[in-house]
């Protein structure tokens, strides 16, 4: 047969390997008190590879990680690449239906979670068993061996999926090659941030997602330095306490973070930054400013996404454009077209579309939402409209009526579907308002005309508390306007672009 086999590879010994030899004693993580070197992290990883196989997982079965960021965290996704399974990290701040929803679109086989979190509640199947850090568990990870055969595959197949809730309807199983995490640390990592052995790295966006996952997961294991894992929520204190204790050099947030940090470092010491990287929504430029102001570091906005693994357009240290998500990174291409998918002239605004290997190869069983992203000749389209100025990219809102709020999507039907349910609302739309310069959800709400007339003040009260009710805190609006009625077409479809002037 013709051409050249491809060489076998497996992701997580491509991470690990070459550090538990070359840096055993070297500490990977700090997780608050725990400190995790190289040598344990291989042995721990394997540890949980041999957890899984004597439980009976076979290679491509999916195990579901809904965890804080914790060693078991890291444990539970390299070792589930490393015995061939693909590992799907879940977002911990969903609802328990969500959760159904993920566990059964996946078809997950186990389940790795935390006794009280919202995941272990729900009455799987038999096709699903539920893995806890329990004393079963603990007596079965002692028991088992430190030393584990990767399985091996081509570097195009999968190694893990991620959930992509880039649009409306349900979050999208998005899966990812063996290859692709190499491909953005090499690429992005290494060439725009240029992390090194000797960095500490802190990200503020959790595991889960594929911003965190490439800042706290890959690159530091990529280059053989350490990473610093936050297990709980990233309020601003917590975040400034981990800045002073553990040093980092590197910090990776979002825009709404870096901006309730501004108001309450009060001269914490934050000296020990050499890098600051924003991504999740666009930065605005009064918070750059007053970032580099309080810490005498810049912050380099790039934008990536869940599809493409990690970040394909950014700014590059030292010439930060403020108010441009900078120029390409080595290994992608772009393409801005119109409606009809042909490129625009300079500066005209349209359609982004990326090409790169770290792109998911398509959503998991989804034909149709497949047709509408992923193009010909490996295009895919972004969701995003840009303009290009000399290289640069400048951001000029999504193509469609999806929020980003402090990095992570809101749909505005979805706030809506949960209004709409309350006695008081006849009509309702959700839009996004800038404060401070970033998006927060804010209703508009026609009253039902029988409703008996609760002042506005208390109404509103009661619609949030109703809403705080049935959907995660980060979905809350931020406040409701009472209107008449919603501007809408000829053919009754809400113009949510006209109230998101109003
Ligand atoms: C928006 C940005 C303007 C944009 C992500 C870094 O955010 C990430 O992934 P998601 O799948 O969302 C992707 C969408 O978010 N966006 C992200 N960054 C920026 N808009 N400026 C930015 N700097 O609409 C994009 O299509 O949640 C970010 C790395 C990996 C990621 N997955």
């Amino acid at each position: 047969m013709a051409g050249a086999v491809e060489k076998k590879v497996n992701l997580a010994e491509e991470l690990i390997g070459k550090n538990s030899f070359e840096r055993p004693d070297k500490i990977a993580f700090f997780c608050g008190d725990v400190k995790v070197t190289y040598r344990e992290l291989a042995k721990n990883v394997n540890k949980f590879a041999n957890v899984l196989r004597t439980l009976g997982v076979k290679p491509t079965e999916r195990v579901m990680i809904h965890l804080p960021d914790s060693p078991l965290f890291i444990y539970a996704f390299l070792g589930s690449v490393k015995c061939g399974a693909w590992p799907v990290p879940v977002n911990t701040m969903l609802s328990e239906g969500d959760y159904r929803y993920l566990l059964t679109d996946s078809e997950s086989r186990f389940l790795v979670t935390n006794m009280d979190s919202r995941a272990a509640q729900i009455e799987t199947d038999h096709h699903c068993d539920k893995i806890f850090p329990d004393d079963r568990f603990r007596e079965l990870f002692s028991a088992a061996s430190d030393e584990a055969d990767p399985y091996l595959v081509n570097p195009d197949d999968i190694a893990f999926w991620l959930y992509s809730s880039g649009s409306t309807g349900k979050p999208k199983p998005t899966p990812h090659k063996q290859s692709s995490m190499l491909f953005t640390a090499d690429n992005y990592a290494k060439h725009v941030l240029g992390i090194r052995e000797e960095d500490i790295c802190f990200s503020v966006s959790k595991l889960f997602f594929a911003y965190g996952l490439g800042n706290g997961l890959t690159f530091p294991l990529r280059f053989g330095a350490t990473a610093v894992l936050l297990s709980d929520p990233p309020t601003p204190e917590k975040v400034i306490n981990t800045l002073v204790t553990y040093r980092p050099t590197v910090f990776f947030g979002v825009p709404t973070m870096y901006n309730s940090l501004v108001k309450k470092m009060n001269g914490a010491d934050t000296s020990s930054l050499r890098l600051c990287v924003s991504a999740g929504e666009a930065l605005p430029p009064e918070i750059f400013k007053q970032w580099q102001a309080k810490t005498g570091c810049e912050i380099v906005d790039g934008i990536g996404s869940t599809e493409a693994l990690h970040i394909f357009i950014s700014n590059r240290p030292g010439a930060a454009k403020e108010g441009s998500s900078g120029s390409l990174v080595p290994g992608y291409e772009a393409k801005i077209v119109d409606d009809e998918g042909s490129d625009v002239p300079v500066g005209a605004t349209g359609h982004l579309l990326i090409r790169g290997s770290s792109i998911t190869p398509g959503y998991w069983n989804r034909p149709e939402q497949n047709r509408e992203k992923m193009l010909e000749d490996g295009w895919f389209r972004t969701g995003d409209m840009y303009s290009r100025d000399n290289g640069y990219f400048i951001y000029q809102g999504r193509g469609d009526d999806m929020l980003k709020v402090g990095g992570i999507w809101v749909s505005p039907m979805e706030i809506e579907y949960v209004l709409i349910e309350h006695a008081a609302v006849s009509e309702c739309a959700v839009v996004g308002h800038e404060v401070e310069g970033l998006q927060k959800p804010f209703a508009y709400v026609v009253v039902n005309p029988s409703h008996d007339g609760t002042g506005k003040e208390k109404l509103t009260g009661e619609l949030l508390e109703f809403v705080s009710q049935r959907l995660p805190k980060f979905k809350r609006p931020w406040g409701i306007h009472f209107v008449n009625e919603l501007p809408k077409t000829a053919t009754g479809k809400i113009q949510r672009f006209k109230l998101r002037k109003s």
